[in-house]
C-alpha cells in the first residue's frame, strides 16, 4: 500500500528536566528535541530528532537538523509516494551524514506506515515481546553519597539495572560505594569517550566492579584503541558513539572493538539501520541494548518498539517518563511495571497520542513544507 506524503511539519521544542543530567560532556537542565509529523491521506505519522542544542554528543545539533530538514529531507520528501521506511533511499535526499534529521523522518514515515497497516509498530518491525526490561541511566551527581542515594531511590522504583555516567576521577570511587550497598544490581558504566588509552589501567582495574558493561571509554570516533582496550579487560567493551551508522558498526564488530552495543536510533540514521545491526549482532553473539537521548514519549515509543526485537539481550536506556518530565507531550505517559519494564500499547503505530496543545507549548520553533 504506497502512500504519498503531502506534508512534513517540524517542531523544535524545549522541555526542562525533572533533574539536571550531568556527563562528561556537560550539565543540562532543559532538554532541546525535534519532532517530526508525516502527513498523508490524512493520517499523521510522528517521530523525533532527540537531538543536543550543542553538538557535544556528536556532530549534530537542533540547528543542523533544522536545516537538513527545512532544506532538504522535507521539500524531497512531499508529494513523494512511499511504500514505507524499508523504501527510502539510503541517502534519503541525497544527504550524507545528519543521521539525526533522518532518523527522525524515518520513524514518522515507519508510524505513519504502521498505522496505515492497522498493526502497533512494535509488530511490524516483527518484535515478539510486549514488555520490555528497562534501566535508568544517572549523570554526575555532586557527591558519591548523593549518587548512591539516587541510585537506591531508582532500585526501590522498581529499576533492576543502573548505568552511571563516569569521568577520570569519578569511576572507582562512586562504583565502590554502590557495589557495597548494592552487590547483584546490573550496573553499566559510561564515560561519553572521557578516557584515553593511557588509562588503560585504572579503566581494566573497573573489572572488579563486575560492570555487564563499560560504554564509550574512549574517543567518540575511535575504533582502533576500543579494540586494543577490550583485549585488555574482562569486561565487555560497549560502543555509543563510535557507531555513527551502520558501516562504522560493522567496522567495529570486524576490529574487536565492540564488545557490547548501545544501539541508538538517532546515532544509527533511522530504525531500519539500527534493526540490521541488532540482527547482525544477534548473529553473532554480541550482547545489546537500546540507548536513549532524553526523549520525548514520541522518541521513547519508538525506542520501545525496537526494543521488543529479539537482538535486544540487554535492558535499554528507556525509562518512565516521569524519569524525564513533569507532563510528558503524550498520552499516556510510559509508567514502570512492578516487573521493572515498560508496557508496549496494543494501538497501531507508536501506540501513544501527541497532544498538540503540550507541543505547541513547549514549541520555539515550527515548519511546513506542503505538497
Ligand atoms: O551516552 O547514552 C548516552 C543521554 C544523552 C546523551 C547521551 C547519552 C544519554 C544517556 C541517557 O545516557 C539515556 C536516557 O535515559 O535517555
Ligand atoms: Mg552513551
Amino acid at each position: 500500500m504506497a502512500f504519498r506524503i503531502t506534508r512534513v511539519t517540524a517542531f523544535h521544542v524545549r522541555m526542562p528536566l525533572v533533574h539536571p543530567f550531568e556527563t562528561s560532556f556537560g550539565l543540562e537542565e532543559v532538554k532541546d528535541s525535534v519532532l517530526v509529523r508525516v502527513t498523508a491521506d490524512g493520517v499523521d505519522g510522528w517521530g523525533e530528532s532527540p537531538v543536543h542544542a550543542r553538538p557535544f554528543y556528536s556532530a549534530d545539533d537542533v540547528t543542523t537538523v533544522w536545516h537538513v530538514l527545512r532544506d532538504h529531507v522535507a521539500p524531497w520528501l512531499v508529494g513523494r509516494e512511499l511504500e514505507g521506511p524499508h523504501g527510502l533511499p539510503p541517502d534519503l535526499a541525497g544527504v550524507r551524514g545528519h543521521r539525526f534529521a533522518r532518523a527522525g523522518v524515518e520513524c514518522a514515515i515507519a508510524d505513519l506506515a504502521a498505522r496505515r497497516a492497522g498493526v502497533p509498530l512494535y509488530r511490524y518491525w516483527g518484535g515478539t515481546r510486549d514488555r520490555i526490561p528497562v534501566g535508568v541511566s544517572i549523570g554526575i551527581q555532586p557527591t558519591v553519597d548523593d549518587l548512591v542515594e539516587r541510585v537506591a531511590g531508582f532500585v526501590a522504583q522498581g529499576y533492576g539495572r543502573v548505568k552511571i555516567k563516569i569521568k577520570p576521577g569519578w569511576e572507582v570511587e562512586p562504583l565502590e560505594a554502590i557495589r557495597a550497598r548494592f552487590p547483584d544490581l546490573m550496573l553499566y558504566a559510561d564515560a561519553n569517550a572521557a578516557y584515553t588509552l593511557g588509562d588503560a589501567d585504572v579503566l581494566a582495574s573497573l573489572d572488579r566492579f563486575d560492570l555487564a558493561l563499560i560504554e564509550q571509554p574512549l574517543a567518540h570516533d575511535d575504533l582502533v584503541d576500543h579494540a586494543r582496550l577490550q583485549a585488555r579487560m574482562r569486561t565487555p567493551v560497549c560502543l555509543d558513539e563510535s557507531l555513527a551508522g551502520l558501516a562504522a558498526s560493522r567496522a567495529a564488530i570486524r576490529l574487536g572493538a565492540a564488545g557490547a552495543i548501545n544501539i541508538k536510533i538517532p546515532r544509527m540514521g533511522g530504525p531500519v539501520d539500527s534493526r540490521r545491526l541488532a540482527e547482525i549482532a544477534r548473529r553473532l553473539g554480541i550482547p545489546v541494548f537500546c540507548g536513549g537521548m532524553l526523549e520525548t514519549g514520541v522518541g521513547r515509543a519508538h525506542n520501545m518498539a525496537l526494543a521488543t526485537l529479539d537482538g535486544f539481550s540487554l535492558p535499554g536506556d528507556i525509562s518512565a517518563a516521569d524519569r524525564y518530565w513533569a507532563e510528558d507531550i503524550v498520552d499516556p505517559a510510559a509508567v514502570l511495571g512492578d516487573d521493572g519494564c515498560l508496557a508496549l500499547s496494543d494501538r497501531p503505530g507508536i501506540g501513544v497520542d501527541v497532544v498538540e496543545s503540550r507541543v505547541e507549548a513547549c514549541a520555539v520553533d515550527r515548519l511546513t513544507v506542503d505538497a
